[in-house]
């Protein structure tokens, strides 16, 4: 069949949370609705390349499941039951409710929640006007980066890296934590320009052999949460073999005897033994590493998501310090450039607005939160009302079992804005439904490149689906706050926020849709001197300085941090009744619960399963197919078991986020991870749980 006749075709930005945020090129068709998707060419960086569930956004935004109407809860909560009602009788009952919250238990009880289901800033940071306006609780964002963040500021003391287009330009790219065919299939672009163009050798590091590592020279399979002890011997190889470039550490890093005296005990064979590596694969990876100057360092999030996640960062960036491929074109490293837009979002955000200073809610442990934990109500009284945007906690929020618990309590009004009548809608109290990227203006900055990008209303949003934006106003309207940022409109809001920011106009930025903030590049790989005072790279971080300037929280004592760049032994251990550890690593066609009502992405997927070892298998009578449930003192869930001979033995992985529903039993793989915030500063650690496994009592 041929594809319909578009009637134009219009630049825009995929708005999903991937470090990629491509460019797009959208064919609107006659009818007014949305045709195919593709990467935009002249972009540079997506270079005409995106991933195929976005391809298939025709299937998303004219999806039949679409919420169109303002919904009340009429039986009990999570049963179903459903009246319609107009947008007038939905936000008078909200403001009605959020108002006798407050009266009842103080402005603090209402904890308005949101993550990144858009990212684009006016509809997924603008619900802090209402937080800031009337004062209630606020929301320390730890689910995604509160472990990867901190451990490359302590390195570098700034977020921001090497242009990553320049992966096509090393000699070897290392790929880290990251599953990047599934994740931003857009580093593949690149990494693989290289080894096109100059024969560049590609390196992944991951604790399974995952569709990335399938493409890789040198695949590192190692167990979880060692990264640590692999960045450490790698270093000790680098000193031990004269590989390391001491005149670079002189001049640009914090390099000691001591740091020296404490590799000298991070042997490949010690490292060996944690991370279930061999010794010749440690060392073959620190001479490719020492003799390629030119290797670019791609870290991902992956690996950061376990409780020693931020040191584990911090110590496989130290290796480029001390190899010194910052130096050269091709080579350095990159995590995120979110640390240089220099943004001023203060009336985007209403800061100017802010009452008092309420309490700070860590977002991860939502479930111990809304189910009177007193710690993580920070010493406050409970949460009784909410509003949701953007994010789907009952799917992706760990320890799942409290956060349902929580979000059915009676005493909790909900107010969900989704487009999907998502597992969090079904509990709410009354669901709001929200436009989609095509049918609201934004703009988006891109962590995994130097750009920012504009993409405009094009479509028409499908019954009374209204934006963020536009709710955040008439709640905050009708709660009484008159401020004009309450009466601007999204657009204005782009414009202000450009203005305030020195960016160029909004007239000149939609005629190309992109601002371009490429750092200079000697700026890009630190020539002139890291983010600390003294310019050096912090091979011994200081904790409490990333603390400070980023405003972050310790949640552990700072005495037990590692002094060094190390492997730190603080994870789930395995073991006699949990023998197993656990990951919940990213689905191709899934974005964590996004897409997992997208009938392409569902018929990708398949059933829930679970990837176990054959020796495990056979040693467990568990045979590809079985039906399985995993477990552990936070929950358990059923999954179909499929031999993988890609990971170690002791190693589980569940790709996921699948809907909760589509396992049997109804209970999701966040049953099984944990919401105690990690050290230093908090962040869920989702790929470090230890489980049980066996066979189910299902037939096959
Ligand atoms: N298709 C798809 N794309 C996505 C997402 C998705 O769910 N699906 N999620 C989006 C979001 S919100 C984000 S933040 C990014 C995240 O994207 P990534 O940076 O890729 O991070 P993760 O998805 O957490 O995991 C990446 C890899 O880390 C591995 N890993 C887990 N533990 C360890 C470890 O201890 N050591 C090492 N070396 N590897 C480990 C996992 O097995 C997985 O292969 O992707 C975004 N893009
Ligand atoms: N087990 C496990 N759990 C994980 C992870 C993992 O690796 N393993 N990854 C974690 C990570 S990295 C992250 S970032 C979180 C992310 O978790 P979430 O932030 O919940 O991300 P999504 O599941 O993509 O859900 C986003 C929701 O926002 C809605 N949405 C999108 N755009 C809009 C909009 O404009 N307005 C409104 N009102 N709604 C909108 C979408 O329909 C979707 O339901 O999940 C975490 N959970
Ligand atoms: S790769 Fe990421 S940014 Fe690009 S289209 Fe897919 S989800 Fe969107
Ligand atoms: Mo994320």
């Amino acid at each position: 069949m041929n594809a319909p006749i578009a009637q134009r075709t219009i630049r825009s930005v995929c708005p999903h949370d991937c470090p990629s945020v491509c460019a797009l090129d959208v064919d609107i068709l006659a009818d007014g609705s949305v045709g195919r998707v593709r990467g935009a060419k002249d972009d540079p960086y997506t270079a005409g390349v995106i991933c195929e569930k976005v391809a298939r956004y025709a299937e998303r935004i004219h999806h039949p499941e679409r919420l169109t109407h303002p919904m009340r809860r009429i039986g009990p909560k999570g049963a179903g039951q459903w009246q319609t009602i107009s947008w007038d009788e939905a936000l008078d009952e909200i403001a009605a409710r959020f108002l006798e919250v407050e009266k009842t238990h103080g402005a603090e009880a209402v904890w308005p929640y949101f993550y990144a289901g858009t990212m684009g800033h006016v509809q997924r940071d603008g619900i802090e006007r209402l937080r800031a306006v009337r004062g209630y609780s606020h929301q320390y964002d730890t689910i995604c980066v509160g472990l990867a963040w901190p451990g490359y500021i302590a390195g570098t003391g700034l977020l921001g890296g090497v242009n990553p287009e320049q992966m096509a330009e090393a000699d070897c790219v290392v790929i880290w934590g990251t599953n990047a065919v599934h994740t931003q299939v857009n580093v593949m672009t690149h990494a693989m320009k290289a080894r096109k163009t100059r024969g560049a050798k590609v390196v992944v590091i991951d604790i399974y052999r995952n569709a990335t590592m399938e493409q890789a020279d040198m695949g590192l399979v190692l167990r979880p949460g060692t990264d640590g002890a692999l960045a450490a011997a790698t270093m000790h190889v680098l000193l031990r073999d004269g590989l390391a470039d001491r005149a670079y550490m002189e001049k640009f890093t914090d390099f000691s005897a001591e740091f020296e005296a404490h590799l000298a005990t991070r042997t490949p064979e010690w490292a060996s033994a944690i991370t279930g590596l061999s010794v010749s694969e440690i060392e073959a990876f620190a001479h490719l590493v020492g003799e390629t100057k030119r290797t670019f360092f791609r870290l991902g999030y992956g690996f950061s998501r376990q409780r020693n996640g931020a040191t584990a960062v911090h110590a496989a960036l130290s290796i480029p310090a001390m190899t010194g491929a910052w130096q050269y074109r091709g080579g350095g490293a990159f995590h995120s450039n979110s640390g240089t837009w220099g943004l001023d979002k203060s009336r985007l955000e209403g800061t100017h607005l802010q009452k008092g200073t309420p309490r700070l809610l860590d977002m991860s442990e939502i479930g111990p939160i809304l189910t009177g934990d007193a710690k993580a109500l920070q010493g406050g009284g409970p949460v009784h009302a909410m509003i949701v945007q953007n994010t789907n906690p009952a799917t992706v929020a760990p320890e799942q079992q409290l956060v349902r618990q929580g979000l059915m309590r009676e005493d909790l009004f909900l107010v969900v804005h989704e487009q999907f009548m998502t597992e969090t809608a079904e509990l709410a109290d009354i669901v709001l439904p929200a436009t989609m990227f095509l049918e609201h203006n934004d703009y988006y900055t891109r962590g995994g490149h130097t750009r920012v990008l504009y993409g405009p209303a094009v479509v028409e949003a499908p019954g009374e689906a209204r934006s963020n934006h536009d709710v955040i106003n008439a709640i905050a309207l009708r709660l009484g706050s008159d401020d004009p940022s309450f009466h601007a409109s999204d657009r204005d809001v782009v414009a202000d926020t450009f203005a305030r920011s020195n960016y160029p106009p909004l007239e000149e930025v939609e005629k190309t849709g992109f601002i371009d903030r490429e750092r200079p590049d000697d700026a890009a790989r630190f020539a002139k001197g890291f983010g600390w005072p003294d310019g050096r790279y912090r091979f011994a971080p200081n904790w409490s300085d990333v603390a400070e300037r980023k405003g972050y929280r310790w949640v552990c004592d700072p005495a037990d941090m590692p002094r060094f760049a190390d492997h730190w032994a603080i994870n789930e251990a395995a073991d006699a009744v949990h023998p197993f550890k656990l990951a919940t690593s990213p689905a191709r066609a899934f974005l964590n619960s996004s897409f997992n009502q997208t009938p392409g992405s569902i018929r990708r997927e398949g059933e829930p399963s679970v990837f176990i070892h054959p020796e495990d298998a056979a040693r467990l009578g568990i045979e590809d197919g079985d039906h399985v449930t995993l477990g552990n003192m936070r929950g358990s869930v059923d999954l179909t078991a499929r031999i993988h001979d890609g990971l170690q033995t002791g190693v589980l992985i569940a790709e996921g986020l699948h809907r909760n529903k589509a396992h049997r039993g109804g209970q999701g793989i966040n049953m099984l991870t944990s919401a105690t915030p990690s050290p230093p500063f908090g962040g869920a650690p989702f790929h470090d749980a230890a489980v049980w496994i066996r066979k189910a009592n299902y037939e096959k």
